[in-house]
């Protein structure tokens, strides 16, 4: 005990002699040596956590990747065929009929966006295989593409090496296909015993003569014997991807990631692995960001040897409360991903809803400009192509990086060229007590974008807080703050005409040192348009709030930037124009499509769309099998996605019962979980129809994969349409491990 008290003391008395020294100009913005991961003791105090964490740095390969910063996500498999989300392991790979391929069209369309790397989905948790694995024949050699002997990451492989892309590989470790047949591996409970890397197989020697040694079972060697398959005959891999979502286990599989990671180091060195050590998830997969994303995080085993990963959704990631709290440091980057259409395969060109570019620049600025790694999905079709509509969303967004981005209004700027310049490897550190840069303009911009860099790669992320000022009207003005910065920070702030700026740094974990500086002008456009509709059936079209808390147009969008702004729509599927109808007040609406456009000042923003379903005036709720307390089920038709219905949770019976107020002619219906709660989604449900409420047909089944990661809504065409004047919901299976069922809205279509 008293020896612990003794070196605490010394431990707060370094701090102390540290931070003494600290106030003059000669300290070193180095003090400690900068690692990947520092353990945490006992003796830590406050300061020294704080210290520790202004000296943890980015791995060569985790540099690589922050410096990728935009990157592609391709799914696709037996999912594209069958519309699914989550296929189930038993699809007859017959259904993967492709008959073209053109990888060459997607890596020119990732080019022209301003992609460095994709990752192509080589096994999706159904288990089929895109390439020609020796190890099994649920995949493409199964498949009537090229006679059984194409090769999706081969073709993909090629035409990245053609367009100067990197290559990445998911490699879902949940394998339904191994789960469900019985030959299955997955939670087979075989014996772990010594096997060697790759196993060989008659007439399929690997020009790769390297073997590994390892202590495993029959689903770990066939998980290694697949990723050595990969890492050695489609290389160079620049990033292995290891999915944690998991729609069914078996057999309590264990994962024996650290003789993985062995293999991956051996075999593809520049590999960063995600989901574990190396990036992590960003805790939603709808293109949300975090204020704050810090990039060094606590953990509370060594990430260095540690097995499982859980996944880090919590808003705050690695403030200096948490950091206090942990056992180790550990810089690990987080990529913000999510898809270019609702889902992460493609599904038709009618329904599925694409993003704007509008849509994707804001995640851009904000996950690039956020200190993470945007990795945007963009599902090929059926024709083994990306869609028109996602190309032109993909070029349109790589010009717009380019126009703002591409040149900064910096240039010949009078300032510290160590930031001005465009070579990473010069910075300045910042000793000053009051670190400030200043910045005189060759003449005076409109500017509305900041851009800062620390540099990250050899001293770490230090700043906690900053601020930019502008020079307006003969003094300074302050534009735009913020709390980290981390290898990029992106400032975006209602246009400002200045020739004078001044970065402040307010808050800091250690010596400040910064890499670079630009600002930028971005040529804003109309706003988007986002639909609702009231308990009275009228349809009201209002500029899209930003969900994010950052206001695109300024702080008040309806006065400010959209003076001048009209909305025009249409109600029979075509685009709308300036002579369609002018959108004055929310309107009665029906069933159908509504299509709207904001035109400012003759320029024209992004079409908005949106199906409605039959209106809910009179439906009435006949009956549900349970309520909880303030989730009745009237609630589930109330036109409010932000109430829901919550059914008790029960091992009998769970449905709703409703009366639509007439009969109906119905082709397809929606459902929209609620987002506040994750353990009641519906996975698994069958749609009854009636007449009298009294004798029911069963009309159809549904199932809607990854809603826990993905609550957004799912739709279901019916089998055939049907007549129906009640209509019963029955709850089959619940995702997850929940066991009540919830529905936040209805529709019926
Ligand atoms: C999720 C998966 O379940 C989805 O299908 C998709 O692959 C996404 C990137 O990760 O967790």
């Amino acid at each position: 005990m008293a020896l612990k008290k003794y070196s605490t003391f010394l431990s707060v008395l370094s701090v102390f002699i540290w931070f003494t020294s600290c106030s003059t100009k000669t300290k070193s913005a180095l003090v400690l040596p900068t690692e990947n991961t520092k353990a945490l003791d006992n003796n830590d105090i406050e300061d020294s956590v704080k210290l520790k964490a202004a000296h943890i740095i980015p791995s060569k390969n985790q540099y690589e990747a922050l410096k990728d910063e935009f990157i592609a996500f391709v799914h696709f498999g037996p999912n594209t065929f069958s519309r699914m989300e989550w296929g189930n392991g038993m699809e007859d790979p017959s259904i993967f009929n492709l008959k073209n391929l053109d990888t060459d069209q997607w890596c020119k369309a990732m080019k022209d966006a301003g992609m460095k790397k994709v990752i192509i989905t080589a096994k999706h948790h159904d288990g089929f295989v895109l390439w020609q694995s020796r190890y099994t024949q649920h995949g493409v050699m199964s498949s009537p593409f090229k006679n059984g002997k194409g090769d999706v990451v081969k073709e993909l492989s090629e035409s990245c090496k053609k367009y100067g892309i990197k290559l990445g590989v998911y490699l879902s470790p949940a394998d339904l296909y191994q789960i469900e047949n019985p030959a299955g591996l997955y939670g087979n409970l075989s014996k772990y015993t010594k096997r060697t890397i790759p196993r060989k197989v008659e007439g399929r020697p690997f020009e790769n003569k390297t073997t590994f040694e390892f202590e495993v079972d029959d689903y770990n060697e066939y998980f290694l014997n697949q990723l050595f398959e990969l890492l050695t005959e489609y290389g160079p891999i620049d990033e292995v991807w290891f999915d944690g979502a998991h729609p069914k286990r078996k057999g309590n599989q264990q994962y024996k990631y650290r003789d993985w990671k062995k293999l991956i180091t051996a075999l593809a060195p520049n590999a960063v692995v995600f989901g574990k050590e190396g990036t992590r998830w960003c805790g939603n997969e709808a293109g949300a960001t975090r204020d704050t994303e810090w990039n060094v995080v606590p953990y509370e085993e060594d990430p260095r040897t540690m097995n499982l990963f859980a996944d880090i959704t919590d808003e705050d990631v690695g403030s200096m409360k948490k950091l206090v709290a942990a056992k180790f440091l550990h810089y690990q980057p987080a990529e913000t991903n999510t898809s270019i259409r609702e889902g992460w395969f493609y599904r038709d060109d009618t329904d599925q809803k694409v993003r704007t570019t509008d849509d994707v620049f804001d995640i851009y600025e904000r996950s690039v400009g956020g200190n993470s790694i945007f990795l945007l999905n963009i599902p090929p079709n059926r024709e083994g192509k990306f869609s028109d509509q996602d190309v032109q969303v993909l070029q349109e967004t790589g010009k717009r990086i380019q126009e703002t981005y591409g040149v900064s209004l910096l240039e010949g700027a009078d300032g510290p060229k160590e930031l001005l310049d465009q070579d990473n490897k010069t910075h300045l550190i910042l000793h000053n007590e009051e670190p400030i840069v200043e910045i005189t303009l060759p003449k005076t911009n409109k500017i509305n974008r900041f851009l800062v860099q620390e540099h990250v790669e050899l001293y770490g992320e230090r700043v906690a807080k900053h601020a930019l000022d502008a020079w307006v009207n003969g003094e300074w003005q302050e534009i735009a703050n913020a709390t980290n910065i981390g290898y990029k920070r992106i400032l975006r702030f209602p246009e400002v005409e200045t020739n004078k700026l001044r970065l402040r740094i307010l808050e800091s974990r250690y010596i400040p040192v910064l890499q670079h500086i630009s600002a930028h002008y971005f040529k804003s456009r109309p706003p988007q348009l986002q639909f609702s509709r009231n308990s009275k059936g009228e349809v009201n079209i209002v500029p899209k709030m930003s969900d994010f808390g950052w206001n695109p147009n300024g702080e008040n969008a309806g006065a400010n930037l959209n003076k001048g702004m009209q909305i025009y729509y249409t109600t029979d599927g075509q685009e709308p124009t300036e002579s369609s109808q002018l959108f004055t007040g929310p309107f009665q609406f029906g069933k159908g499509i509504v299509n709207a456009i904001a035109i400012i000042n003759g320029e024209k923003g992004s079409i908005a769309t949106f199906r409605f379903g039959v209106p809910k005036m009179s439906w009435k709720l006949t009956a549900t099998s349970s309520a909880q307390k303030k989730h009745e089920g009237k609630l589930l038709f109330d036109e409010n996605p932000n109430t829901y219905w919550q059914s008790q949770d029960s091992d009998s019976e769970q449905y709703v019962i409703l009366d639509l107020g007439e009969e109906l002619q119905l082709s397809a219906f929606a459902y929209t979980p609620p987002t506040s709660i994750s353990n009641s989604m519906i996975e698994k449900g069958t749609i009854y129809s009636s007449m009298n409420g009294k004798s029911w047909v069963k009309q159809d089944s549904f199932t809607f994969g990854n809603l826990i990661n993905d609550p957004t809504q799912r739709n279901h065409t019916f089998k055939k349409d049907f007549s129906a004047r009640y209509i019963k919901l029955q709850v089959n299976e619940i995702a997850g491990e929940g066991d009540k069922a919830a529905i936040a809205e209805l529709d019926f279509y």
